[in-house]
């Protein structure tokens, strides 16, 4: 069997998550870029791995899988004695894993994916961003990520005293926020955020991604 396959792009942020998964868990992979500039994940031989047209999309052996948290979680639980244990132990981390990982999959996720759209994406297009959403999206993620500086106040990661997939995930989305668009007061003002921040971008799996990338 061959190496693990990552259809995606260094510069997406859900592919970053699951390339980053798979350098804590020590698995081998290789990415096939997927040229997003051109549309070619809008292409009939793209959307027969993703329908929905958006990467990524891995192939590993027989089983081909989309949806960056279901092949974050497949790995974490397919290699849980390998590398990071990214899953927690007993059955009750694993509830507030997930707890987390929902919320930043449905309270998080989205405010930064508009925010970088608005004043990352679309200027380098060469088109105007819409600064409106973009700054109600910042007032929204305000008060989200008040609630994780209350929470990080308790234990030094999301889900408790050890870093799982619930910090991994967050990963890419902080970096677009804090690196390209302009908003890393939003991380700073926030001792807890900031602290918990400079931790988990600071493992060497990110890093190594960081210099894969070349960011
Ligand atoms: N829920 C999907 C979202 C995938 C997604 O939004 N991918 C973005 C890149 S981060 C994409 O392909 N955008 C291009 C598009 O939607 O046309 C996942 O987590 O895999």
């Amino acid at each position: 069997m061959g190496v693990v396959k990552v259809y995606g792009s260094l510069v997406s942020a859900c592919a970053q998550r699951v390339m980053v998964c798979l350098l804590e868990k020590e698995v081998e992979f290789e990415l096939v870029h997927v040229d997003l500039d051109s549309g070619e994940h809008k292409k009939p031989q793209f959307l027969a791995r993703q329908p929905f047209g958006q990467v990524p999309a891995i192939e590993d052996g027989d089983l081909k899988l989309f949806e960056s948290r279901a092949i974050m979680r497949y790995y974490a639980t397919k290699y849980e004695d390998q590398g990071t244990n990214l899953l927690g132990k007993s059955l009750e981390e694993r509830a507030l894993v997930d707890q987390w990982l929902e919320v930043e999959a449905h309270n998080f996720n989205e405010l930064i994916y508009n925010m970088v759209v608005q004043l990352v994406i679309l200027p380098k297009m060469g088109q105007p961003g819409d600064l409106a959403l973009a700054h109600s999206c910042e007032q929204k993620l305000e008060k989200v990520l008040d609630v994780y500086q209350e929470r990080l106040s308790k234990s030094s990661y999301l889900a408790g005293d050890k870093f799982t997939m619930a910090d991994l995930s967050h990963l890419p989305g902080i970096r677009y926020l804090v690196n390209e668009a302009g908003m890393g007061h939003l991380v700073m003002e926030r001792k807890n955020v900031n602290a918990w921040w400079e931790t988990i971008s600071n493992r060497p799996a990110w890093k190594r991604l960081m210099q894969i990338a070349k960011f």
